[in-house]
């Protein structure tokens, strides 16, 4: 454009210069120097019209060479415009190339830890479910261990145990029969006045069933007629009862049901008296009772084997009874490692060895009472091994389940002792 401007302002010069040559007026006459003047003149016009024709056309020229510069120059903006906008466009792809390659990647890298997070999860759950599978075999195994060694400390316990019994029951036997040597006396047999002396002294009422509870003292008497009347040892009206309260004579007791035609008497211990045991069973009477429970311990005494045989003299039926069962098994248990207050013995292992000692308990006392009676040429007959606890409960026909498991020969005595009765 400068170049532009430059063109016009010589074009401008020249034409003013042209203009101011043509202006001047003529003059008359011309002399010699006038026509040399003129001609000088002239050739200066003509000089000038050259040059003025040759700054025209070399205006002329530089026009159309700035016309054309002009051009090129435009050509050169719009080529350098377009370049730029395709340089920028292809910025812009570029740009849009990479945010698109850049969100590609962030969405790989995001779905990338996303499946490691995902596989790291799952191999941890794989890890703890199998660990906690460990466990329990683990678990499994040591149980059956604890069990195995549970069964056979058991065994061993209820071997040792059986031995001791047998040990025991040799040992009472030879007992026995030393006593019968020396202390079989001749059978005294009552008048008919000691008979109407006895029954009256006891209160004897005919139409009444007459049950006498012997046995050596604290072998737990008095409990035994409270449960079979339907009472507790801390009722009032019951028999008392405990290591202190020794019955010292025979002490009747009516059923605490009227409808029962029922008298039970509690007899003191035999242990406690000075009377030979063979003398016992006259001093106390015994021969004017309807039936006779012997409560044995855990021996059989010369005084039990004194009362069956006078009995069977006399033609009254003996129960052979033995009770406390519920603490003799916990002793047993005790003896066979079970401990009250060890929390990590369960329930099921504590039930098993309950049910181990209740079982070794009972064929080993039916068994003693079997030899003790055989040693003392006394027919067999069954002993009815009881609680007072569940005994209480049986008489009361209110057992719970939990009693129910306790129960031994309970009903059975019952059944034998009362229900024939009850029936005629
Ligand atoms: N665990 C338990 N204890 C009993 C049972 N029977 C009696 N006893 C307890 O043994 C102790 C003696 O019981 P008693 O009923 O007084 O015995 P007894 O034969 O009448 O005693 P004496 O009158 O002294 O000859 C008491 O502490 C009773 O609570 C029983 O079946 N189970
Ligand atoms: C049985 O005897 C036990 C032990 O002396 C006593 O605690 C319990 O109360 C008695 N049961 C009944 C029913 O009297
Ligand atoms: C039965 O015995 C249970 C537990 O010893 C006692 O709670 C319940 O009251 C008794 N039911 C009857 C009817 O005597
Ligand atoms: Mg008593």
């Amino acid at each position: 454009m400068g170049f532009f401007s430059v063109v016009c302002s010589i074009a401008t010069a020249v034409v003013g210069l042209l203009s101011n040559l043509r202006s001047k007026p003529a003059r008359n006459n011309p002399t010699h120097n006038d026509i040399e003047t003129a001609n000088r003149l002239q050739r200066e016009q003509q000089e000038r019209d050259r040059a003025a024709q040759a700054a025209r056309e070399e205006a002329a020229r530089l026009a159309r060479e700035a016309e054309i510069n002009a051009r090129r120059a435009r050509e050169a903006q719009a080529a350098m415009e377009a370049a730029q906008a395709e340089a920028e466009r292809m910025r812009r792809e570029a740009e849009e190339a990479r945010v698109a390659a850049e969100r590609a990647a962030e969405a790989e890298r995001h779905e990338a830890q996303r499946r490691e997070q995902e596989i790291r999860e799952e191999a941890r759950r794989a890890a703890e479910a199998a660990q906690q599978e460990a466990l329990r075999q683990q678990q499994l195994a040591e149980e059956e261990n604890r069990r195995a060694v549970e069964a056979q400390r058991a065994a061993e316990e209820a071997a040792r145990i059986a031995a001791n019994e047998v040990r025991a029951a040799l040992e009472a036997k030879a007992e026995v029969e030393r006593q019968l040597r020396e202390g079989i006396q001749p059978v005294v047999m009552p008048s008919a006045a000691d008979l109407e002396d006895a029954k009256r002294r006891i209160g004897y009422r005919d139409g009444l069933y007459h049950f006498a509870v012997a046995g050596i003292a604290g072998s737990g008497k008095s409990s035994l007629i409270n449960a079979l009347r339907g009472v507790r040892n801390r009722d009032a009206g019951a028999a008392a009862t405990g290591i202190t309260e020794t019955t010292l004579r025979v002490t009747r007791f009516p059923d605490s049901d009227p409808e029962n035609p029922f008298v039970w008497y509690d007899l003191p211990g035999a242990g406690t008296l000075q009377v030979r045991d063979w003398q016992y069973f006259n001093e106390q009477g015994l021969y004017v009772f309807d039936a006779l429970v012997v409560l044995i311990d855990n021996r059989f005494t010369m005084t039990d084997v004194a009362i069956l045989r006078n009995a069977r003299l006399f033609g009254i039926p003996c129960y052979i009874v033995r009770s406390k069962a519920d603490s003799h098994v916990r002793n047993l248990m005790k003896e066979m490692g079970y401990e009250s207050d060890d929390e990590e013995q369960d329930a099921r292992s504590r039930a098993t060895l309950e049910y181990a000692a209740r079982e070794h308990f009972v064929s080993a006392t039916r068994q003693n009472v079997r030899e003790n009676l055989r040693s003392a040429e006394l027919p067999e007959q069954r002993v009815y091994i009881v609680s007072n606890s569940t005994m209480f409960s049986a008489t009361k026909g209110n057992v719970t389940t939990k009693m129910a498991k306790k129960i031994i020969d309970e009903f059975e005595f019952l059944r034998d002792l009362l229900g024939r009765r009850i029936q005629a």
